[in-house]
This record gives structure tokens, sequence and C-alpha cells, in this order.
């Protein structure tokens, strides 16, 4: 709450000045001069516009406007994770995370067929990575889709360092250090069902994916664990994620860098590939 005060007091300081500024000019009727909204890119025609059904396969689509009102229609191609567009869509609650890369469609039209588990309050992440000169070479738009029925908020588990998904086991030594604005490395050893070190392979252009959303705010940290040499996995100039890239050194081990903006409580979505399926390990991960 303290730091919005100072806006909305230099607000209402700018507002007096006008209504002086506009009072000692004609002494007619008061005038406030218009102001254009400003041009950005945004997501225009997003569907669903109504809330969905839980457990039905549903149509999301829209396409990225942009500043100039136009379609956007040229992305980032090739292998790699920075490219096209990464939709992640996550509940308020962070129970449910869904990660996909809808294909750009005629006209910039973008169209993911997805399936919400539950009801409730859903936050859609764009991540778009636009193939135009002098604008950023990454950005992040969002919307809100409401799945039907009775929603109750879920506590986050407590950090819990080793995990047992779809038969294989995801361990963390230890809760990491992590604290916010600061560079870290978290090391995490992932064994199938008979203990091996399991054999990764690139989904989306990485070897893994740690995904962060901060409890509440939905702020979002999205980083790499990429292979040797993997094409535009590692640095890219401008996002400031591939700076921090992790590693994975030997089978079964992944080194996962984290840069959080803010402290505070955030859940870490670990994803990868193995054996053909899709495997999420989630973690709640407090920052100092
Ligand atoms: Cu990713």
């Amino acid at each position: 709450m303290r730091a919005s005060r100072a806006p909305l007091a230099l607000g209402a300081l700018i507002a007096a000045a006008l209504i002086a500024a506009c009072g000692s000019g004609s002494g007619g009727a008061l005038s406030v001069p218009a102001v254009a909204p400003a041009r950005t890119f945004a997501l225009a025609g997003f569907k669903p516009a109504a809330p969905v059904i839980p457990g039905r396969p549903t149509a999301v689509s829209f396409t990225v406007q942009m500043p100039n009102g136009r379609p956007l229609t040229s992305y980032k191609t090739g292998s790699g994770p920075h490219t096209g567009v990464h939709l992640i869509i996550v509940r308020d609650d962070l129970a449910y995370i869904i990660h996909q890369h809808p294909p750009v469609g005629p006209d910039g039209l973008l169209r993911q067929i997805v399936t919400f588990p539950a009801a409730g309050p859903y936050r859609v992440l764009v991540d778009i990575y636009p193939n135009l000169p002098g604008v950023l070479p990454n950005f992040q738009l969002t919307q809100t889709i409401d799945v039907a029925g009775p929603y109750h908020a879920q506590a986050l588990p407590p950090f819990k360092p080793d995990q047992v998904v779809d038969g294989y086991r995801v361990a963390m030594l230890a809760h990491p250090a992590v604290h916010a604005l600061q560079a870290e490395f978290v090391h995490v050893d992932v064994t199938d069902a008979q203990g091996r070190n399991v054999t990764f392979v690139p989904w989306f252009g990485a070897l893994a994916h740690a995904i962060f959303f901060h409890q509440g705010s939905l702020d979002y940290f999205h980083t790499h664990i990429c292979a040797p040499n993997a094409p535009n996995c590692g640095l890219l100039p401008g996002v400031g994620s591939s700076r921090i890239s992790g590693s994975s050194t030997a089978p079964g081990k992944l080194t996962i860098g984290v840069l959080l903006a803010v402290p505070g409580t955030w859940r870490l979505f670990l994803q990868m590939k193995l054996s053909g399926r899709i495997v999420t390990a989630p973690y709640t991960i407090d920052a100092q």
C-alpha cells in the first residue's frame, strides 16, 4: 500500500495543477486535455470469454495485437526454447499448471486446445518472442479464464525436498537458499522407478523448464536447463533469465538457475519429458 501512495498523491497534485491552470485561463468551463491511450502490445479476440467447463477440451485462442493495431504474425522460429509463443496457464492458487506452445496460424491466430482440470480462476500468461526489429526479444501478456464450479483455494503445501511423480523420484537436497534479485543455482537429481539416473531429452528446446510463480501476485520467472551447445537455449541478449540458464552435467542431474524478482513464497514447476511424457515436479520455495 505504501508504494502506491506516492503516485496517487502525485496524481492529485497534477490534477490540482490542471484545474488551477484551466481555472486561470479563459475562466470558462473546466476542460481536461484528452490523452490518447498508450499504444502497446495487447491480446486481441481472446477466447474463451465465458466460463468454461472443467475436464472438457476447450479452445483457447487469440492474436497478439501490435501497437499499430495489426496482429503480430512474425515470431522467432527454429529450435530452442526462445521462439514462438509460450502459453502458460496456472490456477490462481498454483495448484495446477498447463504449458503449451501453440502454433502460429493464418493472420497470427494462436489456438490451443486446453483441458482445465478443475474449477476456479486461472491466470493465462502468454510469453511472446516476436521477430521484430527494435522490440524486446520477449515479453509477457496476461488474461484470466474462469472455470465453472465451486472453488476453494488450496493452501500451498510446505517445501518437500523429494517427491515421486509419475514413478520418477525428483530430489532436491535441501531447501535452497534463495534470495530475491540474487542469481543462485539449485541442484536436483532425477531417478526412475529402478533408481537409475534418467536420460533427459530436449522438450521445447530444453532438457528441463523451471517455471516459477509468486504466490498471490503471480509474478513469473522462467528458466531453462540446456544441453551443451543446444541451439538458442543459453544466453540470449535481452532475455534476463537466459543469463543464468542451467545445465546438466550427467544423466539424472539438473542444475537450475534461479533469479526471482521479489521475496516471498514461490511455486516452482520443474518440467521435463521422460520416456515420452511430461513430468511436472512442483516445489514450494521461500525466497528471502
Ligand atoms: Cu521453458
